[in-house]
């Protein structure tokens, strides 16, 4: 039988689960320029291209959490929730990229915001990186150029040192899968290298993350015990039906897009998958290059990434079907991940529809999902650093609490079958500024009004949801609010 509203069976959250919620700081902060912050690629990237905005909105002032952040606290305050998971922004805090110039004020706002949630027990859980390089390391060659591996890790001790004992969470990179966007010409910083520099990116992304994890495990980690992880975007691909193909297809497309993150840092024998090493290495050749696209890991940066997570951040948003091709590069550019993986994705006509196109409730997709992560990587400990939905401008948010419920119910089987997770994360707290969609795509449990001065925040349905189910520990059905307000409890 199928588990879900119709197996009555109460199933609860232990009482040392996390409930959270999330921000990125060039999504909320907004003072762009203000005390000293330099320019992230962001930044440049939106001032250049108004253009790319959908609704025109950038993130110059976004949330004003910058000034703001007590409101936020407030906020976090009234949902009742553990944690708070919130980046820092690399730029503000060295506004050259580099440690000659510390920028005091930018990381007494982060100290500011961290002592504010330890006045009310919530735990801060800090993203040392989302998104917003500094452009003066972009103009050194950026993601793409091995220094950067240095850079970050210079950048980490800092947030280390001055943080380190107040922050037990860590997060070093999120989502190394921003590579392909980034090096796919869509986000910033817009360059245009798709199946080369993304593939760069994404290995000195992830030696990044390991030398800042051995960092904290060398130099923090006895005297602080706090934990450190990274964060990928692991949606997750159905075959489309049980055609052998098309199962085939569908491991193909999780070794490209779970297991190229994953098995480099969790699995036995540590690298890349060779199913992903073989393949770019055929189509590489086929191209016309001497070596495959996909850069090789030495055996040191093979055992420097072994191990090197305390735990998995698991963004998890959507799913979709995967579809054998055998015609893929007359449909996607070449040379490119998408020709690179060969399948065609697809989602359901069924699914419930967010506002942004890519996204379409499938709930069992973060059960299925937890149970590939099982069998293939023994049971990690992860963390949900990430799950939401977007809308409109209303606070009727029904839509985000059915959503959210049906989640957190399939996650809640995922547990009974033995995933181990230590907290979930809404994404996000408010609305914000949605990268290229400016604030087309409200994805918040408040809804924030850009127009007003304050960027006055107020509570949608789903923030009185989302707080009745941190209270109970269960997720209730049918269980509506008395009233519309929320307040401090
Ligand atoms: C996350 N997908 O990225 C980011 O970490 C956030 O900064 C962002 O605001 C949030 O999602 C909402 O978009 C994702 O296509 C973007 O499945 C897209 C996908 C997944 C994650």
């Amino acid at each position: 039988a199928v588990r879900g509203w119709s197996d009555t069976r109460i199933r609860k959250f232990k009482k040392e689960f996390l409930f959270g919620v999330a921000t990125s700081a060039y999504q909320v902060e907004g003072a762009w320029d203000t005390d000293g912050k330099g320019e992230s690629i962001w930044d440049k990237y939106l001032h250049d291209h108004p253009e790319l905005i959908a609704d025109g909105r950038n993130g110059d002032i976004a949330c004003d959490s910058y000034h703001q952040y007590k409101r936020d606290v407030e906020m976090l305050r009234e949902l009742g929730v553990d944690h708070y998971r919130f980046s820092i922004s690399w730029p503000r805090v060295l506004p050259t990229g580099l440690t000659n110039d510390i920028n005091e004020k930018g990381l007494q706002y982060y100290d500011n915001l961290i002592n504010e949630l330890l006045k009310y027990g919530i735990e801060p859980m800090v993203t040392i990186y989302h998104f917003d390089l500094p452009q003066s390391l972009q103009e050194l060659g950026g993601w793409a150029s091995p220094l950067v591996v240095q850079w970050f890790e210079d950048y980490t001790r800092l947030l280390f040192d001055r943080y380190a004992d107040r922050v037990k969470f860590w997060i070093t990179i999120n989502q190394p899968s921003f590579c392909f966007e980034s090096y796919g010409g869509i986000t910033a910083p817009g360059i245009k290298s798709k199946g080369l520099g993304d593939y760069m990116c994404v290995k000195h992304v992830l030696l990044a993350h390991a030398k800042a994890y051995r960092l904290y495990e060398k130099e923090y980690k006895n005297k602080y015990k706090g934990s450190v992880g990274i964060s990928l975007s692991l949606n997750f691909g159905h075959p489309l039906n049980n055609k052998t193909e098309n199962q085939e297809a569908a491991e193909i497309f999780r070794d490209f897009t779970i297991g190229l993150y994953m098995n480099p840092i969790w699995s036995k024998y540590g690298d890349f998958p060779k199913t992903v090493r073989n393949r770019v290495m055929k189509k590489s050749k086929e191209q016309g290059y001497e070596k495959s696209r996909l850069p090789t890991l030495s055996s040191e940066e093979i055992k420097l990434l072994k191990g090197s997570a305390d735990f998995v951040g698991i963004n998890h948003y959507t799913s979709v079907f995967v579809e054998a091709r055998t015609d893929s590069d007359e449909i996607f550019e070449v040379p490119s991940l998408q020709d690179d993986i060969g399948v065609l994705l697809t989602q359901s006509d069924e699914w419930v529809s967010g506002k942004s196109s890519w996204l379409k409730s499938a709930p069992y997709g973060i059960y299925k999902l937890c149970l590939y992560l099982n069998e293939k990587y023994n049971y990690p400990q992860t963390f949900v650093t990430e799950q939401g939905w977007s809308t409109g401008t209303s606070l009727n948010d029904r839509s985000r609490v059915d959503y959210l419920r049906e989640y957190l119910i399939a996650l809640l089987f995922a547990i009974e079958d033995g995933t181990k997770v230590m907290g979930y994360t809404v994404w996000s707290l408010m609305d914000n500024v949605e990268w290229n969609a400016g604030t087309s795509e409200r994805f918040g449990l408040y809804e924030v009004d850009f127009e007003a001065e304050e960027k006055t925040r107020t509570a949608r349905l789903s923030a009185l949801v989302y707080k009745r189910i941190i209270q109970k520990r269960v997720v209730e059905k049918d269980w509506t609010p008395d009233s519309w307000k929320i307040s401090i409890t």
